[in-house]
Order: structure tokens, then sequence, then C-alpha cells
């Protein structure tokens, strides 16, 4: 049977075991340590997505007003020859960095992320600075320990505390979460939100937004006061602590207690307990995605150090290097980067003529969407868009492909969790073409005689694994590999663990992580974290199991005579959204909480209508979606 990897952008990365009889069925592979033998609600449900009638069959070309829907459908030939005219005729009009490929990780495949950024590479077209995610932190990690790769999640096994600190693991790492269960960890949470790992844990600190700096500063503080750090460790490995030490000094607790909503006793109590059982902590992607989020991370950072741990967290795995299946090399130019975040910006100074979009959804996960949808009605610039369906950056395009699924092909990927390089085999073959086929089909047209443009799935998979000293034959038998971890140090500055962070003082950043109250412009702060049947967009159109409500403070909704199910617009300077008010205590008063990105085309708006474009500058521009604020009424 077939092994199948689930390609999305999903922590878990799980190898599945596939076989199709009329319907498609898949089930996790039970040898896989980190998959253990089963999917998560969302996994389960694939066949689903795979069979879904929706599902695109046919070129499309735009005949009506951009956004309206109104399309015809064409042959293949028709609308590859159209893309590749107007790719031509952009580059000679505009010159060739104002053609940009937009694309993330709607299949993480080595060769369906990667391989079409070849032709654009060959292009020497303008490629995405990329900040939607998780790229704050990326950074600060970086400034601490010159690496965003932390520790693999199987050594959890030799640990008895792991801290999720703002992640909703049960919903976004259920596998991550099941394995830290499995090896009996106590688990605590931090996050601003009742969340269902927060409920499933042994304890949690719900903590205000944007104060976390602050209480990993205070923990620190309790921490070195009390004498509960590993002095030896800290004295060779850690760069600056003696200044860090006479900085938290001057903390007070009362201070950092009132901020933060957490009492001085819990602070104490968790640095006692994280300092006794040396915790390690996953550091979430939604805690970073908001204006403090750049410092919160450098500080939380900090805490597995000070009880001795090399590399005591977990953020962002990457064990193989895939820039051969990328071909950066086929480039004459450098690259002219685009700060993701930025696009509406690029589009609306004209910078960006001809746009090819795949793996991603823009039109449903950018934030600011009255503005981005704005800039594309008016600016003139030719969408191309690559979606398995019709998405509203689909609806947006003017040429539609429809592509095909990971079950429809050759590919092997690695995890941004775990250490595991999976094989991806083809199941059966339904309706599109892959990433990689289009791509070459577009080289074609073009008149491009590049070889790398035409080399197979097969020839790009066992080169890079080659590149990587990975087997082929290993793969193929079991269905994944692990790539065992090199002994390594600290890429800082100093060599060591950065307390004073050098890198960040060269930014323009204070040595140590620095808290700065962060005021709005209304009176509720809005958090849009993930859903547990979606992945951002994706799944709304073929599980429909979405939850498009507003999750309100009874203290703000009686404030506003809100009762639960009451109708309500929640409002801000960039735009106004529906929806139904749930009243409950999972959020704290003053914060209002909806899912993120779902379909709009089928939703009518979703909460990216009102989210912030702003950036964390100085933390390469990653997003700050949940610097978000809005008001709320009854309608
Ligand atoms: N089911 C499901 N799984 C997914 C996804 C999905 O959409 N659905 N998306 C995938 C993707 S793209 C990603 S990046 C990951 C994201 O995985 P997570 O990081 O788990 O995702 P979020 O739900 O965005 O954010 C986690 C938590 O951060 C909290 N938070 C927000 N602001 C703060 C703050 O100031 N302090 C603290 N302490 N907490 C805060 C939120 O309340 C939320 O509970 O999940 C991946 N997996
Ligand atoms: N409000 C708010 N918005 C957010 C976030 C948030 O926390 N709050 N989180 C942000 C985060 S963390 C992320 S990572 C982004 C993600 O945002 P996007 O990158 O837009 O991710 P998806 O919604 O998963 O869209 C992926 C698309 O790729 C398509 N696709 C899947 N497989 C293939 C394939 O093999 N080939 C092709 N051509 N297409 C394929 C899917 O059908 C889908 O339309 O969203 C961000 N948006
Ligand atoms: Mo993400």
């Amino acid at each position: 049977m077939p092994f199948s990897v689930c390609m999305r952008d999903c922590y878990d990365t799980c190898s599945m075991v596939s076989e199709i009889d009329g319907r498609l069925r898949v089930r996790g592979t039970p040898e896989h340590p980190i998959t253990a033998g089963f999917l998560c609600p969302k996994g389960a449900l694939l066949p689903k997505w795979f069979h879904a009638k929706d599902r695109l069959k046919n070129p499309l070309v735009r005949t009506g007003e951009r956004g309206s829907g109104e399309f015809r459908e064409v042959g293949w030939e028709e609308a590859i020859g159209l893309t590749a005219r107007k790719l031509k005729e952009v580059i000679e009009d505009y010159g060739s960095e104002s053609v940009l490929v937009y694309q993330y990780a709607g299949d993480r495949g080595v060769v369906n992320y990667a391989f079409p950024l070849r032709l654009f590479h060959y292009l020497n077209a303008a490629v995405l600075d990329y900040g939607i995610c998780d790229r704050a932190g990326q950074e600060a990690l970086r400034d601490v320990y010159g690496t965003a790769v932390g520790m693999d999640p199987e050594e959890l096994r030799n640990q008895r505390l792991i801290v999720y600190w703002g992640i909703n693991a049960f919903w976004t790492n259920l596998h991550g979460f099941t394995l830290a269960r499995r090896h009996n960890l106590e688990i605590w949470t931090v996050d601003v939100v009742r969340t269902e790992t927060a409920r499933r844990s042994h304890r949690f600190f719900r903590i205000r937004p944007d104060t976390d700096v602050l209480f990993a500063l205070g923990v620190a503080k309790v921490m070195i006061e009390e004498g509960l750090y590993e002095r030896d460790f800290v004295r060779e490995n850690v760069y600056g602590f003696e200044e860090f030490r006479r900085y938290v000094e001057k903390l007070q607790l009362d201070y950092v207690s009132r901020e933060t909503g957490i009492g001085v006793e819990e602070i104490e109590e968790f640095a006692r307990g994280f300092a006794e059982k040396r915790g390690v902590i996953h550091i979430g992607y939604g805690l970073q995605r908001s204006l403090a989020g750049g410092e919160a991370v450098r500080a939380i950072a900090l805490l597995p150090a000070l009880v001795g741990h090399r590399f005591g967290f977990i953020y962002d795995m990457k064990v193989i290097d895939k820039s051969y299946a990328e071909g950066t090399f086929l480039r004459t130019k450098p690259s002219k980067k685009i700060p993701q975040m930025k696009l509406t910006e690029y589009i609306e100074r004209g910078e960006v003529r001809f746009l090819y979009v795949y793996n991603s959804n823009p039109l449903a996960s950018l934030p600011n969407q009255n503005r981005l949808r704005r800039a594309l009605r008016e600016k003139e610039i030719f969408v191309v868009t690559h979606d398995i369906f019709l998405t509203d950056t689909a609806l947006y395009s003017d040429v539609v492909l429809p592509a095909n699924t990971f079950f429809e092909r050759l590919d092997v990927a690695d995890s941004y969790y775990h250490r595991y390089v999976a094989l991806n085999e083809p199941v059966a073959r339904l309706h599109g073409k892959s990433n990689s086929e289009v791509t070459r089909l577009l080289a074609r047209a073009m008149g491009i005689e590049n070889p790398y443009l035409y080399e197979s799935d097969e020839e790009v998979i066992r080169r890079v694994l080659e590149l990587n000293g990975l087997s082929w034959d290993e793969l193929r038998e079991r269905g994944f590999v692990k790539v065992p971890e090199k002994p390594r140090r600290w890429e800082t500055p100093s060599g060591k663990i950065e307390f004073f962070s050098q890198r960040a003082v060269e930014r323009g950043l204070r040595p140590f992580p620095w808290y700065r109250k962060v005021e709005g412009r209304h009176p509720l702060r809005l958090l849009t974290p993930t859903h547990r049947m979606t992945i951002t967009s994706q799944y709304h159109n073929t599980y429909g199991m979405i939850d498009p409500n507003l999750y309100i403070n009874p203290v703000d909704a009686g404030e506003r005579g809100i009762e639960d199910g009451d109708n309500v617009e929640v409002f801000n300077e960039r735009g106004r959204i529906r929806t139904v008010a749930r009243l409950t205590e999972d959020v704290p008063p003053g914060v209002v909480l909806l899912y993120k990105a779902f379909w709009v085309r089928l939703l009518g708006w979703n909460a990216n209508f009102l989210t912030t474009d702003e950036t964390v500058e100085k933390y390469g521009n990653g997003s700050a979606y949940h610097s978000t604020w809005v008001d709320v009424k009854r309608v």
C-alpha cells in the first residue's frame, strides 16, 4: 500500500498509509513515532477533501469584473499559453522584478513547495520575504541562540515538564501533545484564552495579551534571586548574565502582576516549579503574531537556558536543505524580496504587475482584506492562481489553474516540528496538475530550454535526499527516515546563549527584552487564532465544520447590552462584519475572539476584514494579526 504524507501547514506532518478502492482510505502509519498510528480529526476526513465535488477540473479565464466569479472554461493549452504570453509582456514592459511569485505552505512537499520557484528564479522575478506565520519568533530566537531550531520532540521522553506558551497544541499539534502525555510530562499552558489545551493542562496561567515579556522576566527574576538556576551552566554558556541579573533585579513583582494579571504567588510558583522540574517550552506561533511578539519570544527563550538546557525550546525544526529543489542558483541577479505582509502596499505602488499564486489563499489569509481587494480591483495587475479549489484568491484572478492533491503525485516532506522525512507516493489521479507539472508547461510555453526546469519529480527528490545524506531506498521501504541531530553550538556573535543580544542591539533594539504597553484605538482586543477543523482557510468548503461566532466575556457583553445568541457587528477603522455573539469566560474581559481566515466566498466575511497589516518591523516584518482592536455592538 502506498505511503502518503499529510502535506498540510501543520506541525505534525503525519505519515499515512493509503489505499483506493473506489474511495480513498487513509490511516496513520503505526510505526511512525510521531504519527503513532492515528490521525487528527481533520486528517481522518482527507478522503472527503480528495473526492470533493467542487474540485477544479478545467482551467478558467476571467470574463467579468475581477471578483465577480465570471469565468469561461478553457483547455490547458489556452490557459498556459495566455499565462506565458502575459508573463513575457509584463517582463518586457515593466521588468522581471514586477513579477511576484506568492506562495506558502498549502502543500509542504519538497517538490510541490519549491519547484515552481525555479521558474521564477530563472526569470529573475521578485520573491517573498516570508512573514505571515512565525517570523518574529524566528528572529527573536536567532537573537538568543543564533537559530530557531530547538529540541527534538522525541527528547521529551527524558523531560518532566513542558510549557505550552501561546500555542493551542491540542488543536494545532495534537501528535505533539499526545507525545508529551505518553511520556507522562507535566503540562502547563500560558495563554490569554482558556483553550482546549489549557483545559487539559495540569496548570493554566492566564495572561493579558502582550505582557508575556514581563511575565518571563518576572519568572527569571525569582529564579535568579532564589538561586534556582544552574550556576555552572550559566557561567560557562550565557553571555551577559550579570547585566541581565541587574536588569531584572529592578523589576517589581507587584508591577509584573498588575500588568500580566498573574498573581505574585503564581509567578513564584511558576519559577520554582519550572526550576525544580527543569522545564522545556514549546513557544507558540500564535503568541508571536503581535507587535509585542518578538520581545515576548526573546524573553521566554531565556528560561530554559536558566535551568541548564542547551536548546530547551521547541519552535521551528529544519532538518533538510531544500535549496536544490528551489533552484536559487538559476538567478542571474540577486532577488528582489517583497515582505509578505506588505503585498498590498507593493500592489498599490504599482511594483507588482504580475502575481502568480500557488499553495496559498491570500484573499482569505492576509490581513486588512478591504485594502487588498481594493488594490487588486483598482490597479493594473495580472493574477494567476493555481489551486485545487475556486478559492477567494482564485475568484480575483485572471487565470485559474486546477491543481491536484498530494495523493496524486510523488513527493517527500519534512516537518517544522519533528525530525522525520516521509515519503508520499501517488495513490490515484482525479483532476488537475501538480505544481511542478504546471511549472514545466509554463517553461515550455515561454520557450525556455534550461534543463533544470524539466527535471522530473523523482530526480529532484533523489538529488535533495543525496545532498542531505539520506537514503532513497530506506525511505521507500519504511516510508520515513529520521534525520539524526548533529552536535551543535550556538551560532551567536559570542558563540554563547545571548541574554545580552548583540544582534538585537544591531537592529536598534535594547540588549534585553523590553516591555512596552500598547494602547489600541478601540476598547476590545480581537484575537483570531486557529480553528479546530480547518488549516487556516482550508477545509471550510469541504468539511463545512466552521465556527463563525464571536466569543465575548459576559462583562463586555453586559456593558453593551449583548446577550448570548444576539446578532452583533464587530468593527474598526478597517472594516465591519456581522455575526452572532457567544458569551463565555474562556476569553477574559477586554478580549474578543473570532477564528481565523475562513472562506469569504462562503461566509460573506472573515476575521481578516478587521485585522491589522502592521508588522513587527524589527523582527523581520512578522505579521501582527493579534494587535487588532475593535468594538462590538448589537444589531
Ligand atoms: N487545527 C488547526 N491546526 C493548525 C492550523 C489551523 O488553522 N487549524 N494552522 C497551522 C498553522 S499555519 C500554524 S502557524 C499553527 C499555529 O499554531 P498555534 O500557535 O497553536 O496557533 P494559534 O491558535 O494561532 O495561537 C495559539 C494561542 O496563542 C494565544 N495568544 C494570542 N496572543 C497571545 C499573547 O499575547 N500571549 C499568550 N501567551 N498567548 C497568546 C491564542 O489565544 C491562542 O490560543 O497551527 C497549525 N495547525
Ligand atoms: N486572522 C488571522 N489570519 C491568519 C492567521 C491568524 O492567526 N489570524 N495565521 C496566518 C498563518 S500562521 C498562516 S501560515 C497563513 C496561511 O495562509 P495561506 O498560505 O493562505 O494558507 P491556507 O489557507 O492553508 O491556503 C493554502 C491554499 O493552498 C491550496 N493548496 C493545497 N495543496 C495545494 C497544492 O498541492 N497545489 C496548489 N497549487 N495549491 C494547493 C489550498 O487549496 C489552499 O487554498 O494564514 C495567516 N492568516
Ligand atoms: Mo502558520
